[in-house]
């Protein structure tokens, strides 16, 4: 087997070795399937050569787990128990993991055989051969699946990763079965809250390419599971903040910003209208068309402001770049769009003539599209460009 050292860069690993796999599997009462899916994962690592240590994160459970271990150890030496005592959890036990884990290649998979281990050389080769800073084993991917769930259950696991596909560039976010490279969350914020740490990694990591390798998930035969009804309520909290999480889906943010900017450039432009007055001259005027044109352009001011300090710190999370040249390029994306709209309105409503309803809505929402698009790109590619 030959191996594309040049997936991983100077320094990060050295090139004398082929790339270590830390295997980390969280457990809680898991003592009947330790003899089954250590020696499996030893045996297809092994038939495949790839270099691997186990680590068993045990949340000191009652069934004698982590002693299962330790018999198992004594056949296959590069697995071993960690057992805790403190700040007991899935998430946290993972976390725990990833400290503990001393490979160039992080990979997280259930202890119930419900992920199949002979994929494993297959999600190690899309990091180390193709490149993947995560690699994801997906039931929602081409060629993935659920065996024998009844059709409700299946609908609700898609709906619930649907529910997260905005956060992140994968089908099935949900999943437990993934691998990553160590720098994808070297100093990411992981919060241990929820049980999905795969979303946690995916929205807070640092990382360009994610690979999906399907799985087919199979219900455990040995033990209980542990994740009930709980897991709901959970789940849903956890979205909340991801999607709160600065930089987390752009889009959305960016519409919800936009939309806030609009409200403040009506606020603005009436609350001029009210303090220096439409009492005091004529509207229709000239001179009162003037006042009108400049408290439009204080609103104008005022929104695009309101909107660059939300985009930059909510909205893409770029704070580091310089604020001043973000700024300047905002506000010339935001004065093309605004030229854009004018002229498209005007080519529209005065040249075509589309100003009776409904074509006036049409051409007044087909306007906002384009425009709201071009607000968009040029924020993500040019103004925040990261
Ligand atoms: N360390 C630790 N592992 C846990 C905890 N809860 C579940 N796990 C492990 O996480 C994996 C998935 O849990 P499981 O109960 O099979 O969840 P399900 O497949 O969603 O029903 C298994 O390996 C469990 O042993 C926990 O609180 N702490
Ligand atoms: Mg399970």
């Amino acid at each position: 087997m030959s191996f594309d050292l040049r997936a991983f860069p100077m320094g990060s690993v050295d090139e004398s070795k082929v790339p270590l796999l830390s295997v980390i599997i969280p457990t809680f009462n898991e003592r009947e399937n330790m003899p089954i899916i250590i020696p499996k994962i030893a045996q297809v690592l092994g038939d495949s050569s790839v270099p691997h240590e186990i680590i068993v994160m045990d949340d000191d459970s009652p069934d004698g787990t982590s002693e299962a271990v330790g018999e198992v150890q004594k056949e296959i030496p590069q697995a071993r128990c960690v057992v805790r005592k403190t700040d007991k959890g899935l998430s946290p036990a993972v976390i725990q993991g990833y400290k503990e884990a001393k490979g160039d290649i992080h990979l997280v998979m259930d202890a119930d055989l419900s992920h199949p281990v002979e994929v494993l050389p297959k999600m190690y080769n899309a990091i180390v051969k193709d490149g993947a800073d995560v690699v994801v084993g997906s039931r929602h991917t081409t060629g993935g699946g659920i065996e024998n769930w009844p059709f409700m259950r299946r609908f609700i696991s898609w709906g619930a990763a649907m529910m997260a596909r905005p956060l992140t560039p994968c089908s099935d976010p949900m999943s437990g079965f993934f691998a990553i490279r160590p720098k994808v969350i070297d100093g990411a914020p992981l919060k241990a809250k929820g049980y999905k740490i795969l979303l946690e990694v995916l929205v807070k990591g640092k990382y360009d390419k994610v690979s999906e390798v399907p799985i087919t998930f199979k219900d455990r035969e040995l033990g209980e599971s542990k994740l009930g009804s709980k897991v709901m309520v959970n789940y849903i909290q956890h979205l909340i903040q991801l999607y709160l999480f600065p930089g987390s889906a752009p889009l959305i943010k960016f519409l919800f910003v936009g939309g806030t900017g609009m409200l403040i450039d009506l606020g603005v432009i009436s609350l001029l209208l009210f303090l220096l007055g439409d009492n005091n001259f004529d509207l229709l005027g000239m001179e009162g068309l003037k006042y009108v044109y400049l408290y439009q352009a204080g609103s104008f001011l005022a929104a695009v402001t309101w909107n660059f300090f939300w985009n930059r710190y909510w909205t893409f999370n770029a704070r580091k770049g310089s604020k001043s040249s973000q700024y300047t390029k905002f506000f010339v994306v935001a004065i093309i769009a605004f030229c854009v709209r004018t002229a498209l309105m005007y080519v529209g409503v005065d040249v075509i003539g589309l100003n009776g309803e409904p074509w006036y809505q049409v051409i007044l929402i087909g306007v906002i599209f384009i425009v709201t698009v071009i607000n968009y790109l040029g924020s993500k590619l040019w103004a925040f460009k990261k």
